[in-house]
């Protein structure tokens, strides 16, 4: 019944055909769906593709070096990312959230079998410890996934947890606290490598609300030699992530505000710790492009966190509020990945958003999707006629050659891109006819809760 051949015949009402074949198949795979959905959309995809490839092919651009190079292009899912997220205000479920390791790693299985762009998945320790690690990664292997890293979390008390949190974890006053979560991080690693992990990202609420409240000296050396402890039981082949954040949730001063910070620490540990810059961890107006040349230049930045924000650690999605800044930041990251004299470890990927108000997987589609044709963009400038703008000082032709570029429509080289890997054309089309969430929601009930908050 949901051939091709009836497809065709039926495909003037494709959503009620759509609606059809879920109500009627349920056994219809997401693959057939998939399948099905971009023989729908294939004329139109086929007219924009051939129009963007015939424009770049006459700039002497090879359209399929750059469409392999979107394939291989691979981000991160956070488990955290895969619920509806909250505020000090309130949630608000959506309904059909994971409620278990297990279900998040389906889901991510599912956007990397949309997307054929999001093949790991990140944990969070306590919210995900693996408790059967063999069957996990069984798993993991069945949908093509493996773990990208695993996060501590020295930013909440948990039950059976013996000392607070609440005046700071490394760089707590008490030696007992900071052991306490020196130990966590330890333990974090123990639960990454039985599922062959070799990330730990440590992010640290520790600062102060007020003035005087806390030494500036003292909290940040007690945060390197507290690191140093972790560091020195990091596996030879794992790297340790430190990221930044400017304020919240402490408000006067946070230990690691800044870049400088993260680098001076991973100045202190040694070459298995990187620096991780979040898009949302900056204030406003941060030249955030500039960040990432700098520390690319001096081989320190080991992951970057995707995602949007208009005010700070606002965690929309990906590319939604500021996309020139985007693509200017994506722009910088292209030109040290491509450059031979940069000798800057590979990137860790991962998107790292979770808010309030949309459908998270289809939330996490759009941040995929946004993430693809913005590097898609960075892929296409000329980065030798910008070497020569730059270098005659010509200040309007350099301009021009990003924006020329910016303002270039690359929705149909990700599409391509995803549909010759075996992906979706449109994901949340598929998404939406395939009826997942309702599907979700069946299954796992209207108040599953995917995290820890
Ligand atoms: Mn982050």
């Amino acid at each position: 019944m949901c051939s091709f051949v009836s497809f065709v015949f039926q495909k003037n009402h494709p959503t009620d055909f759509y609606n059809f074949c879920v109500l009627n198949k349920k056994t219809m795979s997401i693959s057939d769906q998939i399948q099905s959905f971009n023989h729908e959309k294939q004329t139109a995809h086929a007219f924009h593709f051939q129009y963007i490839a015939e424009i770049l092919t006459q700039k002497g651009i090879d359209i399929q070096a750059v469409i392999e190079k979107i394939k291989a292009f691979q981000v991160a899912i956070p488990s955290w990312a895969l619920g509806t997220g909250g505020t000090r205000f309130g949630r608000f479920p959506g309904g059909g959230e994971p409620r278990s390791l297990e279900e998040k790693i389906a889901d991510v299985g599912l956007l990397h079998q949309l997307t054929q762009s999001a093949n790991s998945i990140s944990l969070h320790i306590p919210w995900d410890i693996p408790r059967n690690p063999a069957a996990l990664k069984n798993q993991l292997k069945s949908l093509g996934l493996t773990i990208d890293s695993v996060n501590s979390n020295t930013f909440q008390d948990q039950p059976d947890q013996p000392l607070s949190y609440k005046f700071g974890s490394l760089a707590h006053s008490a030696a007992a606290v900071r052991q306490q979560a020196i130990d966590h991080n330890i333990a974090c690693i123990e639960h990454g490598k039985a599922l062959d992990a070799t990330v730990l990202t440590v992010w640290l609420a520790d600062g102060s609300n007020f003035p005087g409240q806390q030494h500036f000296r003292r909290a940040w050396q007690r945060t390197a030699d507290a690191l140093g402890d972790i560091y020195q039981r990091l596996p030879a082949n794992w790297t340790m992530l430190i990221e930044y954040k400017p304020y919240e949730p402490n408000f006067y001063a946070m230990v690691i505000p800044d870049w400088g910070t993260s680098w001076s620490l991973c100045q202190h540990l040694g070459q298995k710790a990187q620096v991780l810059v979040d898009l949302g961890h900056h204030l406003p107006n941060t030249n955030i492009e500039q960040i990432v040349a700098r520390l690319m230049h001096f081989g320190r930045l080991g992951g970057f966190h995707f995602n949007g924000s208009m005010y700070g650690d606002d965690d929309l999605t990906t590319g939604s509020i500021k996309p020139y800044q985007f693509f200017l930041i994506f722009n910088e990251l292209v030109d040290a990945m491509d450059d031979p004299a940069v000798k800057n470890p590979p990137l860790a990927w991962m998107i790292d958003a979770s808010h309030n108000s949309k459908d998270p997987l289809e939330d996490l589609l759009q941040s995929v999707q946004n993430i693809l044709t913005t590097y898609a963009k960075a892929l296409l400038v000329d980065r030798k006629a910008l070497a020569e703008a730059q270098e005659n000082n010509d200040v309007v032709a350099a301009e021009e050659l990003l924006r020329a570029v910016f303002a270039t429509d690359t929705r149909a080289l990700v599409a391509e891109a995803a549909r010759q890997a075996g992906g979706a054309i449109d994901p949340i089309g598929v998404f939406r006819n395939a009826k997942i969430r309702e599907k979700l929601i069946q299954e796992r009930g209207l108040n599953s809760v995917a995290t820890g908050l």
